[in-house]
């Protein structure tokens, strides 16, 4: 299933009468009466066919086994998160915003390092290294030289959706074009001081790598959001999930902020990006309170004045207008 302005392309199990093997169907946003939107990787059910002009309608969702939220992609097997770098610089907070995006899917998790070409080896390595130490399987790759390149495509040539995401710019639609030289996609450069992608992909689309393996390419944005739930994202981080597998907090509810008696401590590269991650998630969870942290008492949890209903909605609507990454 492949999403289209107002259409969705559905990629049919077996070819239907005249060889037909795509469909394009009306797209409905939402389908029946639990009001399910449908997106890229969605296996659905078609009817009222007309095969001669290859059209119909989606009339059912199937169940997914695993959902991204942004970008959004259902049913996919592996995230593969690309960061460059250089051009822009490698953004640690940024990098593990878009992981614990990934995490939550439940699926593999890989790391892929672009442009290579652009740092010394010994500096490649660095990076690489210190990604593995986080917990993830780390590739480094620049299309520019080709590097790295082949041996990504025999990592990805597996059954399944696979969906590369990213900051903008730092050449995830590049990479497809080496992984695909056929596909021949738009790429445009980095501007600015900040060196900041300028949304050159627009749509999720996913790309036959091989025979029954897809690689989706996405638009890339530049701050994924957090979960909703503060007390979720410490089993999102490898590094904390490794720890608890061997000791235990003193405390049940421990937030794992480094205190006496957590077993998580505070001696691990990541621990101030996880902070800086619970903090926010906490704030956020106290401006608009969920009904699963709404009892949560944590030391760091500091109760903000509630925003008035009006304020808040026109404070996100002119961000959304200010900031292209507001969804
Ligand atoms: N030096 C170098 N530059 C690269 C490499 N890969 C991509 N670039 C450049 O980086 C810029 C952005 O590449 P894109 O492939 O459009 O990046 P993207 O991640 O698809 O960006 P969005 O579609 O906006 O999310 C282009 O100018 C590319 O030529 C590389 O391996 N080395
Ligand atoms: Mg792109
Ligand atoms: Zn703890």
């Amino acid at each position: 299933m492949a999403l289209e302005a107002n259409f969705c392309r559905v990629q049919l199990d077996q070819p239907g009468p005249g060889g037909v093997e795509q469909l394009l169907c009306v797209r409905r946003t939402r389908l029946g009466k639990t009001g399910q939107q449908i997106c890229v990787g969605d296996r659905v059910r078609v009817e009222g066919i007309d095969w001669p002009e290859g059209r119909g309608a989606v009339a059912a969702l199937e169940p997914r086994s695993s959902l991204l939220e942004r970008p959004a992609v259902a049913n996919c097997s592996r995230v593969v998160v690309a960061v460059a770098l250089e051009q822009p610089q490698l953004d640690p907070l940024q990098l593990t915003r878009f992981l614990l995006t990934a995490e939550r899917t439940g699926v593999a998790v890989d790391v892929v390092l672009t442009k290579a070409d652009l740092l010394p080896v010994a500096e490649q390595e660095r990076w690489r290294d210190r990604l593995i130490a986080w917990g993830y399987p780390t590739h480094l790759v620049s299309s520019r030289s080709g590097a790295g390149v082949e041996a990504l495509r025999h990592h990805l040539t597996q059954p399944g959706i696979a969906v590369l995401c990213g900051p903008s710019g730092v050449g995830k639609s590049s990479l497809l074009n080496a992984l695909v030289p056929e596909l021949a996609l738009r790429v445009s450069a980095v501007s600015g001081r900040l060196q900041r992608g300028r949304h050159t992909t627009r749509h999720v689309e996913l790309f036959p790598l091989a025979p029954g393996a897809l690689l989706a390419d996405s638009p890339g944005f530049n701050r994924p959001d957090l979960p909703a739930d503060p007390v979720a994202l410490a089993a999102l981080f490898p590094e904390i999930r490794a720890r608890l597998s061997e000791a235990s907090c003193r405390f049940k509810n421990c937030l794992h902020q480094g205190d006496p008696g957590c077993a998580v401590g505070a001696e691990w590269d990541r621990h101030p990006l996880y902070l800086n991650c619970l903090d926010a998630a906490l704030k956020s969870a106290a401006r608009e309170p969920k009904p699963q942290t709404a009892g949560l008492k944590q030391r760091g949890s500091r109760q903000e004045p509630l925003l008035d209903q009006r304020l808040r909605s026109e404070s996100r609507r002119r961000r959304r207008q200010s900031d292209p990454d507001e969804p």
